[in-house]
């Protein structure tokens, strides 16, 4: 038998003629049918006040007592209602829905746990509800930042010829140095969580050139901070024939293309979730290097000497005096991973950066070392087994072209975009040693 594919054709039953936030004076007087749930009700005598919300925001309606009744409501239940679009005597809303039909779509059965309206529940209890944390206008103007972000991000780095990659998330051998590794059972092999993909996107110079990559990684790091998760977005990026200057430079320009980006594209959430934003100025991000960091601290009696690494304590006196974006360069060899490049007049400096937003790091680069007996040694000098690399370190002996790169903590970018003190506030379903669920 023959199908009638016009007969398959699927009609929408839910379909609404208006999302809210196109509710405006030109639709006075014309019947609209919107879906939302309610947010709040208010029984008068005849009447009843009720507010809905969609995904775009809030409309006061009016009903007569007899079809609520009938409708048996509750707050949070998800409604189809169709009305008269009429001015509003409210001194919150301009326009109201006088409501002719009203229907109960799916009933909200159980209480809330949270107020959808304000800010005050706890985060903890948020975060125990994230789903429904998603009908706080606050929270939902973070997310709508954050998937902005990563639109502008993508991007400026498409628009700058850089390729977007996929690695591997389980792999065999530790990235970041042997610490901080979720291990797991791999068909009774050990295999483990990447920390980040620096030896793949690194491996790509080979012939792509310019790569990047946004994805979660995953440090066992057992910390209670506020700035750390054990599951984290990252945006990294590698080019080849580039220095770790060149990187700074690509980083920072990144970065002020993001706020330009949600500036002009994220104005009533920016208005919602840190206002201030607006009023910027780009300056540019200032360069320390390490040296220079350190003079400040011993000016401010602090005891510590070269090749000692910074302290939260000390990141937070720096950052008290610099509440800006600035570059800390020139890090002694000894405090970075074996695949940095040193400097070609100093071995002790190391051709590196980190990218700081007052006390909290942004993103980590630097020049990579590109010949495969220099990379084994060092691999030698931080006790790391190159035994256990000899793929990695096979793809040097190929002619790896001399390159750069950095990894940015998207997480963190964001706290600075929106305002917080806690990363879990930009991430949907946290992870840290105590939250698992949901
Ligand atoms: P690093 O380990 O410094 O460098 O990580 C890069 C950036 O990732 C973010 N970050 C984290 N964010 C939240 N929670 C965590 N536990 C966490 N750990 C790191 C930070 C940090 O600056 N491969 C190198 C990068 C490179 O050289 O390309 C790396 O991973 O913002």
């Amino acid at each position: 038998m023959k199908l009638n594919l016009k007969n398959l054709t699927n009609k929408n039953k839910f379909q609404r003629t208006h999302l809210i936030r196109d509710v405006s004076s030109k639709l006075l007087g014309e019947c609209l049918i919107v879906y939302g749930w309610i947010e709040r009700i208010i029984k008068l005598k005849k009447l009843t006040l009720a507010v809905i919300c969609d995904n775009t925001g809030t409309l006061q309606i009016i009903l007569n007592n007899e079809i609520i009744n009938s409708a048996g409501i509750t707050k949070n239940s998800v409604m189809k209602i169709e009305g008269i679009l009429q001015k509003s005597k409210s001194h919150e809303f301009d326009f109201e829905l006088n409501v002719k039909s009203f229907s109960m779509i799916s009933k909200a059965t159980s209480h809330s746990p949270l107020d959808s309206r304000s800010n005050i529940s706890h985060l903890d209890t948020r975060l125990n509800s994230r789903a429904l944390d998603m009908r706080n206008q606050k929270t939902v103007a973070i997310f709508k930042i954050r998937h902005n972000v990563l639109l502008s991000i993508r991007k400026f780095l498409i628009e700058q010829k850089f390729i977007e990659i996929t690695t591997p998330k389980i792999i065999g051998n530790a990235t970041e140095g042997g610490a901080n590794l979720f291990t797991m059972n791999y068909f009774n092999n050990n295999a483990y969580l990447a920390q980040s993909p620096q030896l793949y996107k690194e491996q790509m110079m080979l012939g792509l050139d310019r790569v990047f990559e946004i994805a979660t990684f995953y440090r066992a790091e057992k910390s209670h901070t506020l700035k750390h998760l054990n599951e984290f977005t990252s945006v990294d990026i590698e080019g080849a024939f580039i220095d770790y200057s060149d990187v700074m430079n690509l980083i920072e320009a990144a970065i002020k293309k993001i706020y330009d980006y949600i500036i002009n594209n994220c104005k009533s959430e920016i208005d919602i979730v840190n206002p201030k934003l607006q009023n910027l100025q780009h300056t540019n991000f200032k360069r320390f290097t390490y040296s220079q960091i350190l003079e400040k601290l011993q000016n401010n009696d602090i005891k510590i000497e070269f090749g000692n690494d910074l302290l939260d304590s000390h990141l937070k006196l720096i950052g008290n005096m610099h509440k800006e974006f600035y570059f800390i360069t020139d890090w002694p060899l000894s405090l970075k991973p074996f695949y940095i490049q040193e400097q070609y007049d100093c071995s002790e400096l190391s051709q590196s950066f980190d990218l700081q937003y007052s006390d909290i790091e942004i993103s980590s680069g630097g020049t990579r070392l590109y010949d495969s007996q220099k990379l084994k040694n060092r691999m030698i000098s931080q006790n790391i087994d190159p035994t256990d690399f000899v793929n990695h370190l096979n793809v040097f002996d190929w002619g790896m072209p001399p390159h750069a790169g950095c990894g940015m903590g998207l997480d963190r970018l964001m706290m600075v975009l929106i305002d917080t003190n806690n990363i879990r506030e930009a991430v949907l379903y946290p992870r840290d040693p105590n939250r698992l669920h949901p």
